[in-house]
């Protein structure tokens, strides 16, 4: 066995019971090898193993009371894994789903991504298995005044930076700060998406979804090709679809499906994004509802059907796996040339297999939706500088970040022998800064 195949199995042996963990870690390291045979210096130096070790895990209750007096209790995590190239930079994820695992995929996917946005931001993520779906403001702010109790003394603007991801958005960002200031009463960038009146970016809530339709705009572009005239289906109906949606639709493409975890609307008219974001943003509705306010629509139960409506591009925007063998087969056998990854980890590593087989533009999740945290790292930025710029000044930083991506992938790609391989491209590009950065700093 090679030095990249024992730390994939010791992984797994040392880690059992962390299935999204190991799928993350053998998409990362099968496609590193590469890379790692031409520095032998890096197996001297254990840096394999002290890669996919995070630097620290934070495990804790989180007690709160719900509005009928009850005591609940949650698990909350805070996973900082690797701080070489700046403070641990990373979403916290509020989904009953949430477990070890998942945080350990998304750290350590979090390492390369942000890597690739050339900012000096390290790697980490957390969240809790609290589910905020039915439940009153006052419960959302009771559990994050709780949750931030214990998170405060582990964060810091110069530590770590944690930020929304599923289940955390405006709301819960506001109420985990206003405990980080009263606790620690100091008014700094401790975390990202923040409010405009207390130290936000603007354009941050919409980066995300820009981000991925501006890289992959550039991909279709290097082809001769665009967003113009595509049809396109977009799952999720959260932060990053909504705003995926917006942009898409500005580069003159037809939407015609969105779903959330009930089910999914088919509008072959074009989807009216000002009634998803009525429904999603302003009421905490369900998609459902937009059936029945727009006659063109049809709502199924259910979320996998959504894959089956033919379209040109598909833009993953939801959560990890949604994409599976079947699904990737019914997008193939339907003409879909583009997959771009808005979610993390969308796709299983079949699917993956059959998009890249089959010769669909393939844009991986960790390059795709890097556009947030590169502009919660301008938000950072921002912070310390005590400054504020405009919309279009951070979309157009936005914009730039997105294009240098693509172009860093691609040329990867092309520099280990495997044209169009932008899994391969940005696994290696965002690996050689994190390596150089670790060995820098000696045995730590
Ligand atoms: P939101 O909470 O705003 O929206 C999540 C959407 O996905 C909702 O429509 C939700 O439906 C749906 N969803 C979540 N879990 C499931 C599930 N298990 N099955 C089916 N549908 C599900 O989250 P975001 O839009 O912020 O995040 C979406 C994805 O993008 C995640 O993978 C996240 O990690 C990733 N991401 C987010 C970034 C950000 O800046 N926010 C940055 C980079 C990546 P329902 O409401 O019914 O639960
Ligand atoms: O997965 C992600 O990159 C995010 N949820 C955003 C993280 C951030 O710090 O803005």
């Amino acid at each position: 066995m090679n030095y990249v195949q024992t730390v994939l199995e010791n992984l797994k042996k040392q880690n059992p019971n962390e299935p999204e963990f190991h799928q993350a870690a053998t998409e990362i390291l099968s496609t590193i090898a590469p890379v790692v045979e031409k520095h032998p210096e890096y197996e001297a130096a254990g840096l394999l193993e002290r890669f996919v070790e995070p630097e620290r895990v934070i495990m804790f209750r989180v007690p709160w009371v719900d509005d009928g007096g009850k005591v609940r209790v949650n698990k909350g995590y805070r996973v900082q894994f690797n701080s070489a190239i700046g403070p641990y930079k990373g979403g916290l994820r509020f989904h009953p789903s949430v477990n070890l695992s998942i945080i350990k995929f998304l750290g350590l996917e979090q390492i390369l991504k942000n890597s690739l946005t050339g900012l000096p931001i390290g790697g980490g993520k957390g969240g809790a298995d609290f589910d905020p779906k039915g439940k009153s403001d006052r419960e959302v702010m009771a559990f994050c005044q709780s949750f931030m109790t214990e998170l405060y003394r582990h964060i810091g603007a110069d530590t770590d930076v944690p930020a929304g991801d599923v289940g955390v958005g405006g709301r819960e960002i506001g109420y985990l700060f206003g405990q980080y200031k009263r606790i620690r009463d100091e008014h700094v960038g401790v975390l990202t998406g923040r409010g405009i009146s207390y130290g936000g970016s603007l354009a941050r809530k919409e980066a995300t979804g820009y981000g991925l339709v501006y890289i992959t705009e550039e991909a279709l572009n290097a082809r001769g090709d665009s967003f113009k005239g595509k049809t396109v289906i977009i799952s999720g109906s959260g932060n990053v679809a909504i705003y995926a949606c917006e942009k898409a639709q500005s580069l003159g493409a037809k939407v015609v499906a969105m779903y959330d975890s009930d089910g999914y609307v088919y509008d072959p008219e074009g989807i009216r994004l000002d009634i998803i974001k009525e429904i999603k943003e302003v009421k905490r509705g369900r998609i459902k509802e937009y059936a029945a306010k727009v006659k063109s629509a049809k709502y199924s139960d259910g979320c996998k059907g959504i894959w089956t409506i033919p379209c040109d591009i598909a833009l993953p925007c939801a959560t990890q796996n949604e994409i599976d063998t079947e699904s990737a087969n019914a997008l193939v056998k339907n003409g879909v040339m583009c997959v771009a990854e808005g979610a993390n980890m969308p796709s299983t590593l079949e699917a993956i297999d059959i998009f890249q087989k089959s010769g669909v533009i393939f844009l991986p999740a960790k390059a795709a939706n890097a556009g947030g945290v590169a502009t919660s790292a301008l938000e950072m930025a921002q912070s310390s500088g005590r400054l504020f710029w405009t919309f279009e000044e951070v979309d157009k930083k936005l914009k730039s970040i997105m294009i240098n991506i693509y172009h860093n992938i691609d040329s990867a790609a092309n520099e280990y022998g495997c044209k169009g391989n932008y899994v391969l491209g940005a696994n290696i590009a965002g690996f050689l800064k994190v390596a150089e950065a670790m060995m820098a700093h000696g045995v730590v």
